[in-house]
C-alpha cells in the first residue's frame, strides 16, 4: 500500500515537473514560410536566394538558397532580426530548422544565432564546425543552442547561411526559435 502510494506522488511529482519544463518554452519564431514577413536575403557570394514552392516540409513553401558558382570567402543566408527592448538575460535559446541539401558540395550549409545589444555583438553560435550539412539528403531537423542569452540583448538575429564554396541548393522549412527562462 505505502508502495503504491510512494509511486503515485513520484508520478505527479514527474508529471509537475514535466508541465513546468514545458510551460518554460517560449516561443520567440515559428515559421513555415507561407506567410514570412521579415526574412531578408543576404549574399556576397554567386547564390541565389528564393521563396520555393517545389520543395518544402510543410505546406507550401521553403526558402531556397541556390549556387550559380563557387566564390571563396563568399556567403549567403536569409535572416530575420527579431527585437525587443526585454529579452530575458541568461535564457537558454534553442533553434530549429529543417533543410533539404541537393548536391550540396563545399562547406555547405549552416544555422546560427547571433545577440547584439545597440553598439556591439554580444554571442554568436553556429553549427559550422560541428554539424555536416551537405550532399543530398531530404528535409531532417538541425540545431543550433546559445547557453544564455547576454545581458544587454537588443537584437536577436537569426541565421540560414550556406557557404560560397558550396555548389548545389539548399532548402530551410519550418524554423523556429524558443527560450528557456
Ligand atoms: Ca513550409
Amino acid at each position: 500500500m505505502m508502495g503504491i502510494r510512494t509511486s503515485c506522488i513520484l508520478a505527479l511529482l514527474l508529471l509537475t515537473f514535466c508541465s513546468d519544463d514545458d510551460e518554460k518554452f517560449i516561443t520567440l519564431l515559428d515559421d513555415d514560410f507561407d506567410n514570412s514577413p521579415g526574412w531578408q536575403y543576404v549574399s556576397t557570394a554567386n547564390h541565389v536566394g528564393a521563396l520555393d514552392a517545389v520543395e518544402f516540409s510543410s505546406p507550401s513553401h521553403s526558402l531556397k538558397i541556390t549556387a550559380l558558382d563557387t566564390q571563396a570567402n563568399g556567403f549567403s543566408f536569409w535572416s530575420q532580426n527579431l527585437t525587443s527592448a526585454n529579452f530575458p538575460d541568461g535564457a537558454q535559446l534553442v533553434l530549429k530548422a529543417k533543410i533539404k541539401t541537393q548536391d550540396v558540395t563545399g562547406e555547405g550549409v549552416f544555422v546560427a544565432l547571433r545577440c547584439d545589444s545597440n553598439t556591439t555583438v554580444l554571442s554568436f553560435e553556429t553549427s559550422q564546425g560541428t554539424t555536416s550539412i551537405n550532399g543530398s539528403h531530404d528535409f531532417k531537423e538541425y540545431t543550433v543552442g546559445m547557453n544564455a542569452i547576454p545581458s544587454g540583448t537588443t537584437n536577436l538575429y537569426v541565421f540560414l547561411i550556406m557557404s560560397g564554396t558550396s555548389t548545389g541548393s539548399a532548402y530551410f522549412d519550418d524554423v523556429s526559435l524558443v527560450y528557456k527562462k
